[in-house]
């Protein structure tokens, strides 16, 4: 707490600390559905961030620059109830890696420094050999109730991915199938027993010229099966072809397990899609063609399964618009559909990533030095889909909330007054397509637009009709008096952490609500979404 930043940090974190409350009884997960419950049937979320422990050095990154024991606890403090732990086959079926100690591991690439900032941070992981120092990591989360879902990434231990690096699909280079198959089972049994790791996931980002579904079929049942049978109480996440992007085939062809109630898919949606310029240009349009296109390639598997979207994320160093806005549509669908997911990613630097020694990662929650936040605008936005948003054991009656992705902001209702305010409280609304959206309970109150730059207001008066609008839908409009259409808008000039909803003119439309062709505005302050709760 020497630094001024870490008090910033902890306060910061304090303020947005909420309950993780997995605990050993409620272990060993399965799936209901699609959902993940504990072993009393309440279901159980996954928030998690990625963590890498798969490159050059075979442990977690970080543990050079603060104690494990700290990172475990900001983990949990900003959060997450969960932690995608990532691992390289080698590391568990070559003797010569498998025997290392952490710092031979490192001297082996010349790590000096990183090995001097491990003997600093963490003395006692020195000695430890890789396989030791890893349970040691995840006993450290555990201790701060931190699940951890563990990810075959690579096969050769290095950065991911890419289409020729070898490691990328079944008969790659260094990714033989049955070395793979052993690596699973090595790490299952492993941690059998250990309540710590509630889930497996087969491997990272299937890709590359040889990768074909045949191939999938065959390895996935075995590496799935092999899990199943060596540690029966983990779940096994199954991952798709073309980087964890598409499982589309299984409309056609259902994977047929034998594992019981572990099944979880998982895929994978980040802003590369090309060409990222229509984020600027025709922003509604491609966020509704790209959140179509997730579900239609691989998230339509979360009707029958769980499904963890188990990486997305955004620089949030340098910020791009086009980032930004893919963040907002993605957290819209993530927020509405209550997914499990895993940010991209935790870590603020590399050891050793790509020939770079502390090469920084712009992604990462965390600063270079692993001390602070990188950007507590991010971590607004995560904080409604960090809560749980569908209890399918919950009786209390549906409603929604109305969600600003931008901000990460719910709305709340000051007596006439709509404001977006941290997602701890909120009004609770009632919509039909294309009628009034009113307030749940009480006197029957409900939204109304007033006029242009005005704001929005409730009120006894249900007259007003408002509709999903733009090839986003994230559009809320209805009428003003003299017949003109207004969108929801936020009032960005209002004092931080609380400010009023407004109704302006539609941006990006025309006046028949469709999409201009070209918009040089950004629609996200526009963007909202009711998304459907039975939160009490
Ligand atoms: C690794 O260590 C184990 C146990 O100490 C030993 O049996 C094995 O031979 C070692 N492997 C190599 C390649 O050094
Ligand atoms: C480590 O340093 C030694 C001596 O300078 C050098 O011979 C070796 O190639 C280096 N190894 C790596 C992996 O950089
Ligand atoms: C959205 O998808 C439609 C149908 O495939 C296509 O015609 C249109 O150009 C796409 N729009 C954008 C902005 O990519
Ligand atoms: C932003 C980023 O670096 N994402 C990476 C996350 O990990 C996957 C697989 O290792 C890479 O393909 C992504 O580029």
């Amino acid at each position: 707490m020497r630094h001024p930043q870490l008090t910033v940090f902890f306060l910061i974190t304090l303020f947005f600390s909420r309950p993780v409350n997995v605990s050993s009884d409620s272990l060993p997960l399965s799936t209901q559905s699609r959902w993940v419950v504990s072993s009393s049937g309440d279901r159980i979320k996954l928030r998690c961030v990625n963590w890498s422990g798969h490159l050059h050095g075979m442990v977690v990154e970080g543990i050079h620059k603060q104690p494990v024991k700290d990172i475990a606890a900001r983990v949990a403090s900003l959060g997450f109830n969960c932690v995608r732990l990532t691992w390289a086959t080698y590391m568990f079926t070559r003797g010569h890696h498998t025997n290392l100690t952490v710092a031979q591991s490192l001297e082996r690439w010349n790590l000096t420094d990183a090995k001097a900032g491990v003997y600093k941070h963490n003395p006692h992981v020195l000695g430890l050999n890789l396989l030791e120092a890893q349970k040691a990591v995840i006993d450290e989360l555990a201790a701060h109730d931190v699940m951890v879902v563990l990810d075959n990434h690579v096969s050769l231990p290095k950065w991911c991915c890419a289409d020729k690096d070898g490691n990328g699909f079944f008969g790659d280079k260094y990714f033989n199938p049955h070395e793979w198959l052993k690596g699973l089972a090595t790490v299952a049994r492993l941690y059998k027993g250990n309540p710590g790791v509630i889930a497996m996931s087969m491997r990272n980002e299937l890709r590359g010229p040889r990768q074909n579904r045949r191939g999938w079929y065959k390895y996935i049942k075995k590496g799935a099966e092999i899990i199943h049978r060596t540690n029966p109480d983990v779940l096994v996440i199954v991952s798709g072809l073309s980087y964890d992007t598409s499982l589309r085939f299984l409309k056609q062809k259902p994977l047929k397990l034998n594992i019981g109630k572990k099944l979880v898919y998982e895929g994978h949606w980040y802003p590369f899609v090309d060409p990222t310029e229509k984020w600027l240009y025709q922003p509604n349009e491609f966020c509704g063609n790209a959140t179509r296109l997730f579900i239609d390639k691989i998230g339509f598997l979360q009707i029958q399964f769980p499904f963890f979207l188990s990486e997305f994320g955004m620089n949030m160093k340098d910020v791009e618009e086009k980032q930004d806005r893919y963040m907002s549509c993605l957290l819209a669908h993530v927020a509405e559909q209550d997914l499990e997911w895993a940010l991209w990613s935790l870590q603020g630097s590399y050891i050793l990533r790509e020939g770079k020694v502390g090469m920084e990662e712009s992604f990462g929650m965390l600063t270079a030095n692993w001390d602070h936040v990188r950007s507590s605008e991010m971590q607004s936005r995560l904080q409604l889909i960090q809560q749980m948003n569908r209890d399918p054991k919950a009786r209390h009656r549906s409603y929604n909330i109305l969600f600003h992705p931008k901000t990460g902001q719910c709305a709340e209702v000051v007596e006439d007054g709509i404001y977006l305010r941290d997602c701890k409280s909120w009004a609770k609304w009632n919509h039909l397509k294309g009628g009034p959206i009113s307030l749940m309970g009480g006197d029957r109150r409900c939204l109304a637009a007033v006029g242009e730059g005005l704001p929005a207001i409730v009120t006894s008066n249900c007259s007003s009709n408002w509709n999903m609008v733009s090839g986003s839908k994230l559009h809320i409009a209805s009428r003003d008096e003299h017949g003109r259409y207004l969108c929801l808008d936020w009032d960005s000039s209002g004092a931080s952490g609380s400010s009023r909803i407004l109704t302006n003119k539609c941006l990006c439309l025309g006046s028949d609500l469709q999409d201009v062709p070209r918009c040089e505005d950004d629609p996200q302050r526009q963007w909202f979404k009711m998304i459907p709760s039975n939160h009490k």
